[in-house]
């Protein structure tokens, strides 16, 4: 079934059904997913990460009210994609995350979906990335994306998003050891949560001298401005005016429970995708995820094109040949790849 019209009508029991498809890669769903693909672009997405239990799930709850209701403009549309690596820490977080998004329930602005990893994680990732292009492609705003930042795969989900959050909570032991490296080289927003309890201002202190240690991005951006030839190369140069701003990630402190801080949460959001558009960064990150994106797709494709045409006893005589050392493994490779 070719859910990809009801989907662009708005249809939440299509959409939902969609989404499935889309997690268990069936051919329906990549079928929809082409045909949906113009329609994307659209949505900001919102990565929100940070260790278990810091109160992503709280936060994304509090975000999603807030840009329901906005202060001022119309309410926007927001779907929540919820990726639960289901590690024994997490195990009751998605009935947990149901609970807390009951403020939400029965909005037909927000669209809520939990996303269980089945087998490898770098699938979920792939099906992370399909299932937030149906989201985009049907009229959300915003996306938020919440995983538990740790390994790998969630940094991989963390690329999907424009703008990533990380949630930092006192009272976690050891702040340092608490804020894994990779974590904090993809956050643009920091986010001291439960800044009702105590250690808040040690938690801050040590983000800020981390921040101090020099920020990546800030080097990237830097490394970018030094060598005004490679903006030849960018489909958007920085904008005059604003190209030798670099982007410092501001800490915000939040009380999720109580909806404390949220507004500058927002706003801190808000300047970041500003500040994205304009200096060009926005264009270059889409063009440098696409590119991982495709060029990942195109080894898939092409092993899987090079599996159908090989048959076993043809891979199997290569091996032989060259444990026997008749061959280099070099050449076995190159000859079992005459057949793509
Ligand atoms: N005191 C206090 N508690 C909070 C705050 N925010 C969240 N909590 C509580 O912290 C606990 C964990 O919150 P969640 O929002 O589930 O945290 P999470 O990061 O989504 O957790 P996982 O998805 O399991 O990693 C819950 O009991 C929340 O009520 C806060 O600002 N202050
Ligand atoms: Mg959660």
């Amino acid at each position: 079934m070719n859910f990809a019209p009801q989907v662009l009508q708005g249809n939440r029991l299509a959409l939902a059904r969609l989404l499935t498809q889309i997690e268990n890669n069936t051919p329906a769903g990549r079928a929809a997913l082409d045909e949906l693909y113009g329609q994307t672009g659209r949505a900001h997405r919102i990565g929100v990460t940070g260790a278990p239990g810091t109160g992503k799930s709280s936060l994304v709850n509090q975000l999603a009210l807030h840009y329901r209701r906005p202060p001022q403009g119309d309410p926007l549309r927001v779907a929540v994609v919820a990726v639960d690596p289901s590690s024994p820490f997490t195990g009751g977080a998605i009935l947990g995350d149901r609970v807390r998004m009951r403020d939400l329930a029965g909005d037909p602005g927000v669209f809520i979906r939990s996303m269980a990893s089945r087998g490898s994680l770098g699938g979920l990732a792939a099906a992370t990335s399909g299932v937030v292009q149906a989201l985009d492609a049907g009229g959300f705003d915003l996306i938020l994306i919440e995983t538990v930042g740790a390994g790998q795969a969630e940094v991989d989900i963390a690329r999907l998003a424009h703008t990533t959050l990380v949630i930092e909570a006192p009272g976690l032991g050891d702040d340092i050891q608490a804020i894994k490296a990779g974590i904090l080289e993809i956050a643009d927003v920091l986010v001291i949560n439960k800044a009702d309890r105590p250690g808040v201002e040690n938690t801050e202190r040590s983000l800020r001298s981390m921040l101090q240690l020099g920020h990546p991005t800030a080097h990237v951006f830097q490394n970018h401005i030094s060598k005004p030839g490679h903006e030849a190369a960018l489909s958007t140069p920085p904008a005059a005016d604003d190209g030798l701003q670099m982007w410092i990630p501001p800490i915000v402190r939040t009380v999720a429970t109580e909806g404390l801080g949220i507004a500058d949460l927002a706003a801190a959001i808000a300047q970041h995708r500003q500040h994205l558009q304009s200096s060009g960064e926005l264009a270059q990150r889409e063009l440098a995820r696409l590119r991982s994106e495709l060029e990942l797709l195109l080894r898939e494709t092409l092993v899987a094109r090079w599996r159908e045409r090989t048959p076993d006893e043809q891979f199997g005589g290569a091996l032989e040949r060259v444990a026997r050392r008749e061959i280099s493994p070099w050449q076995a490779a190159d000859e079992l790849a005459q057949n793509c």
